[in-house]
């Protein structure tokens, strides 16, 4: 069994219903459990600025699925959700789902990284991934996600959401 995290995006027409509709399938899969759930963040776009705010939250779930099939039922729920092929690298999605981190892995293909290559420099990430663990020590940056957020030098907004 693994420890993942994983991170959710939406800024697509009904965000918050996506983030929660994207939960409730993660929650029905047989080989994912889901352990925690973050508050749910209303963020500034990072990367190509011209498109809505995103909501984003982070998960922590246990699977013995490998990092390629979890990946690949992460796109399946995406396609679910009728997220279209990028036109824009970074530019709007009803659903983005990321493998943040996976136990201790390091892990380096064409198009799948681990630990996810931005997920120190984005606010958005650290601060729903601090709400669930702090004191995670990041696998090749060797520091907390509280030191990360910490020594992040510019960030964009996020906000909490009420539920
Ligand atoms: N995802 C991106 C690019 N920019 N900005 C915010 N605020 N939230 C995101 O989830 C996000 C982004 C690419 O995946
Ligand atoms: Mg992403
Ligand atoms: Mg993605």
């Amino acid at each position: 069994m693994a420890i993942v995290y994983i991170g959710l995006g939406s800024n697509l027409e009904r965000k918050k219903a996506n983030i929660r509709r994207t939960i409730k399938l993660l929650s029905k899969k047989k080989d994912i459990k889901i352990l925690k759930v973050s508050s749910l963040y209303e963020t500034e776009p990072v990367g190509y600025v011209k498109q809505d705010w995103f909501v984003n939250a982070c998960l922590k779930v246990e699977t013995n699925l490998s990092p390629r099939q979890l990946l690949n039922t992460l796109k399946d729920i995406e396609k679910q959700l009728k997220r279209k092929k990028a036109f824009l690298k970074w530019g709007p999605r009803t659903i983005d789902l990321d493998i943040l981190l996976y136990d201790n892995l390091k892990l380096k293909t064409k198009d799948l990284v681990i630990p996810h290559p931005e997920l120190h420099k984005r606010a958005f990430v650290l601060i729903p991934l601090m709400e669930l663990e702090p004191n995670l020590i990041h696998p090749t940056k060797k520091k907390s996600i509280l030191e990360l957020l910490v020594n992040l030098k510019k960030s964009k907004k996020v906000r909490k959401l009420n539920f």
